[in-house]
């Protein structure tokens, strides 16, 4: 991960990383400083967390969901797993046992829900039957179990593993269609409101190299591969151009995100608070909802009816991107 022969910024001891956004190497206890200095300064900047939050972390097995679940239990903070088994053919099985050791090898509380057992469908199956790009799918779904399970479980705190990559990737995505709503919401704390729980993102200062960089010090054992339902997905094409924009210009991925968050959405908070529309309470779920029936229950009721579909036949002439 660097040239050999550099040294730690710090100590001078033989560097493991080299991070060009800090002009620096690092030895592998000062990077897990920098990290954790990092993920503080996120959470003290845009107050995060209360000292009595119980968080609940949406982990998939992947490297975000777990750096982010081990940085805030050495931080002190109190935090439970939910994994969601999107029944993803072999990735999801994969995944799952990822997540579950990470757990039990800690003694972790993880809860788990399967969406084949407990709803009746999976991610391919429900994408075909609605028409909907599988992520759509996915996204709806992941949303609404995340915020059902840390509301019927007395979380105050749903964490996310989105980290400095995906912030900006999105925001470059949102702005080049200046989806004005979307940026007045891409925020890495929303607080609760309208039946909904505290959201909160605390790796929005770290770069998934870091986080990958993160795991492998730490020896966290996590999912390499890739949902292989993300292909065609557009913020996998943002990433790339903005990793060809920060190799030209170290550290224009941090400055495009944070500058946007300290300069411009201020500017929209005024448009964010005008969107806020009363929600009514869906007939089924009790969630709350746009409509009578809310998104998540009409995609239950079309997915369960619809014969299951392999991955494989959902994404064939897809792949590659
Ligand atoms: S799991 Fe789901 Fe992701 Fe796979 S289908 Fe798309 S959204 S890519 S984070
Ligand atoms: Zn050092
Ligand atoms: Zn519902």
């Amino acid at each position: 991960m660097t040239n050999v022969g550099s040294k730690c910024r710090v100590c001078k001891a033989p560097a493991i990383i080299d991070l060009p956004r800090h002009n620096a190497n690092f030895c592998a206890d000062h990077f897990l400083e920098l990290c954790r200095r990092q993920v503080v300064k996120a959470i003290d900047h845009f107050g995060m967390f209360e000292p009595d939050d119980k968080i609940l972390v949406a982990v998939s097995g992947g490297k975000d969901s777990l750096a982010v679940w081990d940085l805030l239990l050495e931080l002190g903070y109190r935090a439970d797993g939910l994994y969601i088994g999107l029944g993803i053919g072999e990735y999801s099985e994969v995944s799952a046992g990822y997540a579950q050791r990470f757990a039990a090898e800690r003694g972790l509380h993880l809860i788990e829900i399967k969406l084949r057992d407990d709803f009746g469908y999976d991610i391919p199956t429900a994408a075909r039957a609605t028409r909907r790009v599988p992520c759509s799918a996915c996204g709806l779904t992941k949303r609404h179990l995340f915020d059902q399970a840390a509301i019927d479980g007395g979380y105050t705190a749903l964490v996310t593993g989105h980290n400095l990559d995906d912030e900006a990737a999105v925001l470059l995505g949102n702005t080049m269609r200046w989806e004005i709503g979307y940026l007045a919401r891409q925020l890495p704390v929303l607080p609760a409101r309208n039946g909904f729980p505290k959201k909160v993102k605390p790796l929005v200062r770290l770069t998934e190299r870091e986080t990958a960089a993160w795991c492998v010090v730490r020896g966290i054992d996590y999912l390499v591969d890739e949902c292989p339902m993300a292909a065609g997905n557009r913020h996998l094409g943002h990433k790339d151009t903005l990793n060809s924009i920060e190799a030209q210009s170290p550290g224009s991925k941090a400055a495009f995100y944070l500058n946007f968050l300290e300069r411009m959405a201020p500017l929209l908070a005024a448009h964010s608070a005008e969107e806020r529309e009363a929600l009514q309470t869906c007939t089924r779920c009790g969630a709350p909802s746009a409509g009578e029936v809310c998104a998540f229950c009409r995609l239950v009721e079309t997915a369960s009816a619809h014969d299951p579909v392999p991955v494989e036949l959902v994404m064939r002439g897809k792949g590659g991107r």
